[in-house]
């Protein structure tokens, strides 16, 4: 009965009246399972998915998915239409989406080759090419995330990779989420993968008789496919990279008194029902006592109306409110935190904006709910957690994208830097690559070349 229930509740600190350690404790991540408990579980499948290919992935699938009717672990394009059956307004909502991410990815499109001479007669420049051949995860788990298809999706289209390949754990009849078929079908990708986890990861890695090897691996998932991915990326043999470490989705909210407290208890909720390992803060700006319970009745109440109870209940648990003195505090927590979702519920917040230095997304004012960005408004929604904002971006267009450089020179550009190169080479008793330049100065000396 959900009204005998504890109250949902975050801990309330006033920085004022505490000590650094315990704001820093209180804003530590939810411990994750040790790194080599994962690994111990993790490493028997991927080697198991490289012996024995196929076979083993539709094995796993059995196990974890309870899939056993399945008996390719993949589908091709083109796909049926008879997989994507959707009701229009679904459709319709995934294709608006689809096409304002597309809009703004497109606009991180370089528009040319970027071309410096950097002395008279070197000229440097660098180009863009797409990574060819890259898998995209779409988790499984307690909701199904076409969303995340799209964030991936779109923007390897945009960038032209050759090859796009999905995968997804899929349910125990061995059927797809119709909605990840249709997106798969709008990026033209080139196949689905009916896996998840360590295998799935395993089998894009390094490609199996039925599945196809990727360059690049990206996409959220739960610990033992951020596991695999760090096994596979550390695998010179696998030649693949990935995207980003994952851990659990968070959300550190900022209001001041002028923030709706209803809008404010919305927004750290819809990052809570995530799992019961997410993580939200609120950060307080001198709000009055009146104000700070108006949010956390508020917080109780649609809390308690949620399908999704019981994950928010656990990520309440170890989520925090810190009431601060001003907006200057508030950044800075908020800094040092370094969120993955930071929503601006103050005054004027677009002024506010240039005092951000870490977070992965930013939501600013009262009209921007983080949904927005989670699903239509055409920011990417893979965004850095667990601290991981401090030096990684989110997924972008460059995330599938790579640049070569290249440099030419003429005779006389050679000439000109030909003291330089040579001097280097002899301070790091590189011979030939001194002679490299030598020659041919000799013979431009000379005449001799072209003869
Ligand atoms: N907030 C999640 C993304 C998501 N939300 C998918 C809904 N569906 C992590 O950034
Ligand atoms: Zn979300």
């Amino acid at each position: 009965d959900k009204d005998r229930s504890p109250r949902i509740e975050m801990k309330r600190l006033v920085t004022a009246s505490t000590s650094a350690a315990v704001i820093r404790d209180a804003l530590q991540r939810p411990s994750q399972r040790s790194n080599e408990a994962i690994m111990a579980l993790v490493q028997p499948i991927i080697q198991d998915v490289r012996e024995n290919g196929d076979e083993a992935v539709l094995k796993y699938t059995y196990r974890f998915e309870k899939a056993t009717s399945l008996t390719s672990p993949v589908i091709r394009a083109p796909f049926p239409p008879s997989l994507m059956q959707l009701p229009p307004e679904t459709m319709r909502a995934i294709d608006l989406s689809f096409d304002n991410i597309q809009r703004f990815h497109l606009a991180q499109r370089e528009e040319k080759p970027l071309q410096v001479e950097t002395m008279p007669g070197v000229v440097c420049s660098r180009f863009s090419r797409p990574i060819e051949r890259v898998g995209l995860y779409i988790p499984g788990g307690t909701a199904v995330l076409p969303s995340t298809a799209l964030m991936l999706g779109v923007p390897a289209m945009v960038a032209g990779c050759k090859k796009i390949v999905l995968a997804s754990p899929p349910r125990s009849d061995g059927s797809i989420t119709p909605e990840i078929v249709y997106v798969a079908h709008k990026v033209g990708a080139e196949s689905i993968v009916l896996a998840g986890g360590a295998q799935a990861v395993a089998a894009m890695a390094y490609g199996t008789k039925q599945i196809s090897k990727v360059d690049k691996i990206l996409g959220p998932g739960n610990q033992f496919v951020t596991a695999a991915k760090m096994v596979v990326s550390n695998d010179t043999s696998a030649g693949v990279s990935i995207d980003m470490p994952a851990g659990p989705s968070e959300v550190l909210v900022i209001a001041d008194q002028q923030a709706n407290p209803a809008f404010v208890a919305s927004d750290l909720l819809s990052q809570a029902e995530h799992g019961a390992d997410s993580q939200v803060v609120l950060i307080a700006i001198d709000l009055d006592d009146g104000r700070l319970r108006a949010i956390e009745n508020e917080l109780h109440a649609q809390a308690s109306a949620l399908p999704r109870v019981d994950l928010v209940r656990g990520s309440i648990q170890h989520s925090v409110t810190l009431v601060v003195k001003d907006i200057k505090e508030a950044m800075a927590l908020s800094n040092e935190y370094a969120p993955e979702h930071l929503i601006l519920q103050v005054q004027n917040a677009a002024d506010v904006v240039p005092l951000v230095q870490n977070a992965g997304s930013v939501f600013i004012g009262p009209w921007t709910p983080e949904s927005v960005g989670d699903y239509s408004a055409g920011v990417n929604h893979s965004l850095p957690t667990y601290g991981y904002a401090k030096q990684y971006s989110g997924v972008n267009l460059g995330s599938f994208i790579k640049h070569i450089t290249s440099s030419q020179l003429t005779a006389d550009g050679l000439r000109g830097l030909s003291g330089a190169v040579m001097r280097l080479a002899e301070v790091e008793g590189l011979d030939a690559h001194k002679r490299a330049v030598s020659i041919r100065i000799e013979a431009m000396d000379q005449g001799t070349f072209p003869g």
